[in-house]
Formats: structure tokens, sequence, C-alpha cells
């Protein structure tokens, strides 16, 4: 029992922390992280890019009629990736492309921004007009993310605008952290891999909650292989069904409902 308790000691407490807007000090802290790297636990950083993407990640704004909202101008607060604020499709992405159903998203969503603007500024009027599109737009087959101010291997965050040139040569190849969840910089960028292996739907979303239901989200469908293996798997017998008191209120609703 002692051993145990001496195991779970809690590290001492910093007699030293950065300041809230110490951001050289959260910087050089990201960019300690690393991977173990090892034989047994190798990093395996996908080398041959098959696709790439520069996805901005904004605050943006959505016209209002007659200018009636309260945002600058009239406009509506919105977010968005690439000037495209997500919209929550009546039916669930995973459940229209599994069942090849149409009307629900569009596979068109772009691989930079279709409109280009002051990435780092904080003005939202002068530097920055960002007015953007909702749609529901996802993206199929990807595999290196470079996102503005936004499991991958996280190779580099970094504070400024994003320079095509000389940044990929400060990418980590070597042990980058393998993580779901990674950090961009606010007017920085980070670059991400993935091998783009495990088929279905993905939801790739800003983690603050209200970015999130702003729009700041993009769907990737990794699409199906050539073996049961690498396909997405039918859902399960024992799927509920979405009853009449269901907030997404309808039977059409369900997977169940639809027949496998
Ligand atoms: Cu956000």
């Amino acid at each position: 029992m002692a051993a145990t308790t001496l195991l779970h000691q809690p590290p001492p407490t910093p007699s030293h922390i950065p300041g809230f807007y110490d951001i050289d000090a959260a910087r050089n802290f990201d960019k300690s992280l690393k991977s173990l790297a090892s034989p047994e636990h190798p990093a395996d950083v996908p080398q041959h890019i098959t696709t790439r993407m520069f996805i901005t990640l904004s605050i943006s704004m959505l016209l209002c009629p007659n200018d009636s909202c309260a945002a600058p101008a009239g406009n509506r607060l919105a977010s968005s990736m690439n000037n495209i604020s997500f919209a929550n499709p009546t039916l669930d992405v995973l459940q229209a492309y599994y069942r090849n159903i149409s009307g629900y998203y569009d596979t068109n969503f772009p691989d930079k921004p279709p409109n280009l603007y002051n990435f780092t500024s904080d003005d939202l009027m002068t530097d920055n007009v960002t007015l953007s599109d909702q749609g529901t737009r996802v993206k199929a087959r990807i595999i290196q993310c470079i996102c503005m101010d936004s499991s991958f291997m996280w190779l580099e965050p970094v504070v400024g605008n994003f320079d095509n040139g000389t940044d990929p040569l400060t990418y980590n190849l070597i042990d980058p952290p393998q993580v779901n969840t990674y950090p961009v910089p606010k007017i920085g960028w980070a670059t991400i891999r993935f091998v783009a292996d495990n088929p279905g739907v993905w939801f790739m979303h800003c983690h603050y909650d209200r970015h999130m239901s702003w729009g700041m989200d993009v769907a990737f469908i990794v699409k199906n292989g050539d073996t049961e293996e690498t396909s997405v798997r039918p859902p399960p017998d024992y799927m509920p069904s979405c009853g009449e008191n269901s907030i997404y209120g309808g039977a059409e609703q369900s997977m169940y409902q639809l027949g496998a």
C-alpha cells in the first residue's frame, strides 16, 4: 500500500507559472510535447501527401435581412471554416452517406479559403471582412491540413501568418505528438497530418462550444475501401428507433426504420 501511495504523489506546485497572456510560454510548452517514437511505439508520420488543405478558422458574419441583426453593419455573428459556416443537417451526415440519401450535404468544401483576407487581424470590419455562406459541405479523403487560427500527427503550432515556402521546413516529422485535439494559436496556425484509413464520417470542429454552434466545423467522409474490413459497418439490429418524442421528430430519422 505504501508503495502504491507513493506512485500517486502529485507533482510539486511550481513556484512560478506563466502569465495569462504569456503566449511564448504556452507556445514553448506546446512545442515541447513529443511522441515516444520508439520501436515499441513508432511515430509513423505520414510522408506521402496526397491532399493538402488550407483551412481558415474565423469569426465571421452572416448577412441579415435589412441589416436587422446586432453585429456590425446589421449582420449576425457566426464562425466558419474556409468561409463556410457549417449548418447542421436535419438528417445526420453519417446516415445520409451510408444510405446514399442526397440533399443533406454537399461534397464541395473548398481546399483553401475562397476569399483572401488578413488572417491575423482581429478587426471584423476593416481588415477581416469574412462574410460566410451557410452550408453543410463535407470533404472526402484528406492527408494534411494547415489550420489557421484552429487521431492527428500535430506537426507545428505557430503564431503569425503561414508561409508556404519556409514554414514546412520547420515541421517536426520525427516525433510529433499523436493527438485527437490540438490547439491552434490565436492569430496563428497549426499543421496536422493523418491517414484517412478509418471509413466513416468524422466531425472536425472547434472545441469552444460557442464557435462550434456558430459553424466552425466541417465533416470529413472517409470512403469505403475494397474489403469488408475497410468499409463502414452496418448499424446493429438493436439500433434504437427515434420515436415520436425524439428531438429529431420523426421515424424517418431512424436508421432502424430505414432498414438495413
Ligand atoms: Cu473556435
